[in-house]
């Protein structure tokens, strides 16, 4: 029996209050959300923090803290905690969390692009948090930053602890960048690939770009040495994750990529995007990896050896 990763993004930090009433925010909405997703059957749960009180992403450990314990405490599902923050913050503060709480895997994306979601903004007219409007509409103006710098001191830094990392790969120049590291022994097979697509600067949601972006992985890593998943932003989400598992990709879905559940329609939770996944994969005769079959497929330290 085929087993598919499903992993759920809770959370992120491109959408905002205002876009809907179900994007969790404080800590023990992230931590519910996070528990009844993994329940629903994602073996992984992919995570940023916001400020409690006006929703704003944020870095800091400290807020970290309020839902990393008790998610691991109450599901067995991995954490995986973000390195790429939000717009707002330096690689710096993007780092911050991931460092301190030595997780089993945290996000890495493999280089520097445009990153705009301003046209969001542009059926709302009134906003419910101050600091909402401007993020959004000066997303027209925001270079996501990973240069080569960047992404060499993040293997460093969090390579050293044993966590492993989802490789979020917005074009095909990315996997080029995976391999020069791989060449430089900063990258340890086994790896994940995260194919993201869809987001405005990076790759389309094109089945011919999917087809692209595996064909390439595989002439440059060699098909067993790597795993790899996909995320498509908004719409793209659930047709897109279908032909990923159709072609033997594991699958993200989850309110950081799209707050939708079908055309126009929001998704009232992130357990209800897991279970529309979990489906779709029922569908084609697989089943959703289990955390344990997911640590082991991707060669995860565990759940002990974590600082949360
Ligand atoms: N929202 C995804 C397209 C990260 O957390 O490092 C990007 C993401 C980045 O997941
Ligand atoms: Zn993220």
């Amino acid at each position: 029996m085929d087993r598919v990763i499903v992993t759920c993004a809770i959370t992120g930090a491109v959408h905002t209050p205002t876009m809907s009433d179900f994007l969790p925010v404080t800590p023990q909405q992230i931590i519910d959300e996070s528990i009844a997703a993994a329940a629903a059957g994602a073996a992984v749960i992919h995570l940023h923090a916001r400020n409690p009180e006006t929703g704003e992403p944020i870095g800091d450990p400290d807020v970290f803290a309020r839902f990393l314990p008790q998610i691991s405490q109450q599901t067995d599902a991995v954490l995986n905690v973000t390195t790429g923050g939000s717009p707002a913050m330096t690689v710096q503060d993007r780092l911050r969390a991931a460092a301190r709480f030595e997780p089993e895997m945290c996000s890495l994306n493999m280089g520097s692009i445009n990153f705009g979601f301003f046209a969001a903004a542009r059926r709302i007219t009134h906003w419910k948090y101050e600091w909402e409007e401007a993020y959004v509409k000066n997303s027209d103006d925001f270079i996501f930053r990973n240069t080569f710098r960047d992404i060499a001191y993040i293997l460093e830094t969090l390579g050293a602890s044993g966590t492993k990392f989802e490789h979020e790969c917005y074009d095909v120049g990315h996997l080029y960048n995976v391999a020069h590291f791989l060449d430089r022994g900063l990258i340890k097979e086994p790896f994940l690939i995260q194919m993201v697509f869809g987001i405005l600067g990076g790759i389309g949601a094109d089945l011919e770009n999917l087809v692209y972006m595996k064909q390439t992985a595989d002439r440059l890593f060699g098909r067993e040495q790597y795993s790899w998943s996909v995320l498509a932003a908004g719409r793209s989400q659930m047709p897109f994750l279908t032909q990923a598992a159709l072609l033997g990709g594991h699958v993200r879905v989850g309110l950081e990529d799209s707050l939708f559940i079908g055309h126009g329609k929001l998704a009232t939770s992130n357990a209800e995007q897991v279970r529309k996944a979990v489906g779709i994969v029922r569908e084609m005769g697989k089943e959703p990896a289990s955390p344990a079959e997911a640590r082991q497929m991707l060669a995860l330290k565990g759940k002990t050896c974590t600082k949360f």
